[in-house]
């Protein structure tokens, strides 16, 4: 390198910690999210929701809601069946009702639309409409539903005749029986993983807008995967694509919640076709707890074959989920329960088998990967719990046990026991650092000291690797569309840029992120390029944001797409220096002759030669597009350990501190990784201390508000304390990089309930499900037994 080289922290390349550029909107109130879209003619579409979770409906009466002055039209399930509307596809190659026609499936499901003038008559109107319904037996658990003589809750399909969806397995049967006959020890684990739900701040919400004169249908919405969107709607309302834009402008979080394909969005994009006016709508908070994508409703047990020297020989697990009404999560068409097989993949397991089965309830469809690749989540928490369970019943001590059965340094490509390949990690250093900063040996000796007083202590850890960033294309896919991503930029005369992504932001920061991806492959000062995202008219065609999939896809695209950009600017630069191509070389934001370093041209001065000075022959313009098909997921590892106080008398638990050790290869920004790792830490608290949706026996949803189902404010959350010094760059990812979105959200809850568990180990209590209440602890405390 000569002198000349930028330094890349002030252009804001990679490893700075620049400050968010699209912050600046937000905060002063200027986002443009959805409900800020006003187009002219505009009207307004409500939801009227069933009250009961199943029955039959014998009659609609919209007479006098169509009465109501300012009411253009109301929609039925009828209405919409006789354009083919009434059902739609799911993600998971099932269908859903778009508004009901036969039955009512569960408490809070779409039954008509009112679109009027403003959302107040609109509301209304709903509820003049007269809905005759005859109640049938709800089924609020899939034990219920397995019954023999349950009422078939999807009688609408052919040849379903059970509540069953699917039995599914993976792994090797025969070998992990061969592990249990070796065992020495069995140890075992049944749990819980209650519902809970993604409630993003901005609920879901939609501004259809069908123009009869140029046939265009443009779709405003709040979707993290447009182009989806796009695919789906051209095919289910039957529409030429290029007739279809959807447009996800500023999103206020979307956590997996905004994935789904919602009977709003397609009532409001009917209503605007027959209407030839925009229709726009928007959910309510109940509207959103009650009815959109929930996450989890899993049991889950399984046994941990184990040899007396703390080696776990194999492990078997069954999960029985409860998926709703419809099975809609989406997930790659491979796999029934997501990506439930990524368990244990850190540890060095000789056999593992898995059976899963999925069940229809009477419940709001659910399973949506909440801050979690597919079912991860799940995965990670049962495996957390269940290693601290084996330690214990071997009398290992929790950290040990992990050490001696990881994955090592030296074993990578490893080959999990449920067949994925890991690639990196350096997962004892991770866990070597968090135990130091906890200052593991001391706690140990306070909370022995402590006990002889009477005191609870606890000390819980939770170490995982997760996969992230789906795919590559020839194993995932989203009903067959082949899971990759993409990148186009664009770089002018003056040297400034626009990039585009197939991937959209929902607030993680990939405005200010991916400029910094070119800033380290170009030296162009990410200040200079402007990112946008969303707009299926103008972005390249990607699978969107969940399952922290952008930096390992999207991002890896941006790379290359500054790649090729690099290879044609050298071309310019060789015509600029009057030298061969082979005589020039580059250092950031630069190219100079390989025998001269002080003769050279910036990356601005290739620009403008390349719309006003370029060699004979070659094609003018600076910019390009690129796809990324990654060869395989990204693992990152993390390591979460977290100290507890619980009181005796009351159950109530405290968080003394919290360490996150998180390995997500190389960090494009350090600011915003940390923000990631905090908000997914305090989602984790909030799912095992105290959020769950739950039903009664009647079926009715408790928690469809922010009473009952409650968030963490900045009072009850504790402080974390965060580490970044262990760094294992992702082999096969252009810059390094690993996700990083989900991690803690995904390996953060197995610490706290382990951190509690820990606390009661002289009860012999071995689980309290989550959310680990006050109550539950105290029960489990008084009573000595497992809580659910
Ligand atoms: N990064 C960096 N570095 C690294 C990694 C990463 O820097 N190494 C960064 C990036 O760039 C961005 C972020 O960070 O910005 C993130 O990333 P990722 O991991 O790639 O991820 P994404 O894809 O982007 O995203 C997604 C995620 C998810 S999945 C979720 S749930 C959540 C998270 O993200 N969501 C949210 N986070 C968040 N944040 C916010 N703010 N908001 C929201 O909404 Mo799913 O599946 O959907 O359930």
């Amino acid at each position: 390198m000569t002198t000349q080289a930028l330094d890349e922290i002030k252009i804001g390349g990679l490893g700075s910690s620049r400050k968010r550029v699209e912050d600046d909107r937000f905060i002063r109130g200027k986002g443009n999210y959805t409900d800020d879209v006003v187009l002219p003619g505009m009207l307004h579409m409500e939801i009227l929701r069933s009250p009961l979770p199943h029955a039959r409906i014998k009659s609609i009466d919209t007479s006098k809601a169509w009465a109501v002055p300012g009411v253009h039209l109301v929609l039925t399930g009828e209405m919409m069946a006789t354009r083919n509307l009434a059902w739609m596809p799911t993600l998971s190659y099932d269908t859903q009702a778009v508004l009901a026609t036969d039955k009512v499936r569960f408490q809070g499901q779409e039954v008509a639309c009112v679109i009027a003038d403003d959302p107040y008559i609109a509301k209304d109107a709903c509820e003049l409409i007269e809905v005759d319904y005859e109640a049938l037996p709800p089924i609020v658990n899939p034990w219920q539903g397995l019954e023999p003589d349950a009422p078939v809750i999807r009688d609408d399909k052919v040849g379903q005749d059970g509540n069953v969806i699917y039995n599914w397995e993976v792994g090797d049967k025969a070998g992990t029986d061969r592990a249990f006959e070796q065992a020495d020890l069995v140890s075992k684990l049944e749990l819980h993983y209650p519902r809970s739900h993604p409630s993003p701040i901005e609920c879901c919400g939609s501004v259809a807008d069908f123009n009869r004169a140029t046939q265009k249908l443009t779709v405003y919405m709040t979707t993290q995967a447009p182009h989806i969107i796009r695919a789906a709607v051209a095919m289910v309302a039957e529409l030429p694509e290029q007739m279809i834009r959807i447009i996800s402008p500023d999103i206020g979080g979307g956590f997996g919640n905004k994935v789904p394909v919602y009977p709003g969005y397609v009532c409001s994009i009917l209503a605007s076709i027959l209407l030839e006016r925009p229709v726009k709508w928007i959910e309510d908070k109940t509207g959103n707890l009650i009815s959109t994508g929930f996450a989890r409703d899993i049991y889950l047990k399984g046994e941990m074959a184990l040899r007396k020297d703390g080696k776990i020989l194999g492990v078997r697990m069954h999960t029985d989920a409860d998926h709703g009404a419809f099975f809609s999560d989406a997930q790659p068409s491979k796999f029934k329960i997501g990506l439930m097989h990524s368990a244990f993949a850190a540890y060095d397991i000789p056999a593992a088998h898995l059976t899963a089965r999925g069940v229809y309830t009477n419940k709001a469809p659910g399973g949506v990967a909440y801050r979690c690749s597919f079912r991860v989540t799940e995965a990670m928490f049962f495996q957390e719990r269940m290693v601290q369970a084996a330690a214990a019943d071997l009398g290992i001590d929790q950290a040990e046990f992990r050490r001696m059965n990881f994955v090592r340094d030296d074993d990578f490509p490893h080959r999990t026991p449920f067949g994925f390949l890991t690639d990196s990690g350096q997962y004892a250093k991770c866990l070597d650092v968090g135990l130091k900063a906890i200052d593991y040996e001391n706690f140990r000796k306070e909370q022995a000291e402590a006990r002889k007083q009477g005191r609870l202590l606890g000390l819980g850890i939770s170490t995982m690797t997760e996969p992230l960033g789906a795919g590559n294309s020839r194993e995932y896919d989203i009903l067959g569309i082949k899971m990759f991503d993409s990148a186009e930029l664009k770089i002018h005369m003056t040297g400034k840029a626009i990039l585009r992504t197939g991937a959209k932001s929902q607030g993680q920061g990939h405005e200010t992120t991916w400029a910094q991806i070119v800033a380290h492959e170009l030296g162009i000062p990410a200040d200079d390029i402007t990112v946008e995202e969303g707009d299926t008219d103008t972005a390249p065609f990607g699978m969107g944001t969940y399952a922290s999939r952008s930096t390992p896809v999207a991002g890896a695209a941006v790379a290359m797409v500054s790649r090729k950009i690099r290879a044609k600017a050298r071309k310019l630069a060789a015509h600029l220096l009057e030298v061969s191509e082979e005589d020039v070389e580059w250092e950031l934001g630069r190219f100079y002759v390989r025998s001269a370093p002080q003769r050279g041209v910036s990356i601005q001065e290739c620009a403008m030669a390349a719309y006003s000075n370029m060699p004979d022959g070659m094609e003018p313009g600076l910019e390009n597009t690129a796809y990324y098909d990654p060869p395989n997921l990204t693992w990152p590892f993390a390591v979460y350990i977290v100290t507890v106080e619980v009181d005796r008398e009351t159950g109530v638990w405290d968080v003394l501190r919290m360490v996150a050790v998180d390995d997500c290869g190389v960090r494009i920004n350090p600011m915003i990784v940390e923000g990631q790792i905090m908000g997914g830490l305090t989602e984790a608290y909030a799912m095992a201390s105290m959020q769950f949706i739950t039903f009664d026996a009647d079926g009715n949803c408790v928690g469809s508000n922010y009473m009952d189902y409650l968030l963490p404010s900045a009072w009850e959350t504790p402080g974390y304390e965060l580490h970044s010094e262990v760094v294992t760059p992702c082999p096969h990812h252009p810059i390094g990089a690993k996700g990083i979105g989900e991690c803690a959200a995904v390996g953060g809850p197995a610490a706290f309930v382990n951190a509690v568990m820990d606390a009661l180990e002289e009860t012999g209590v071995r689980n309290i499900d989550m959310p680990v209440l006050p109550d539950r602890v105290w029960e489990a405390i008084t009573y000595r037994r497992d809580v659910s």
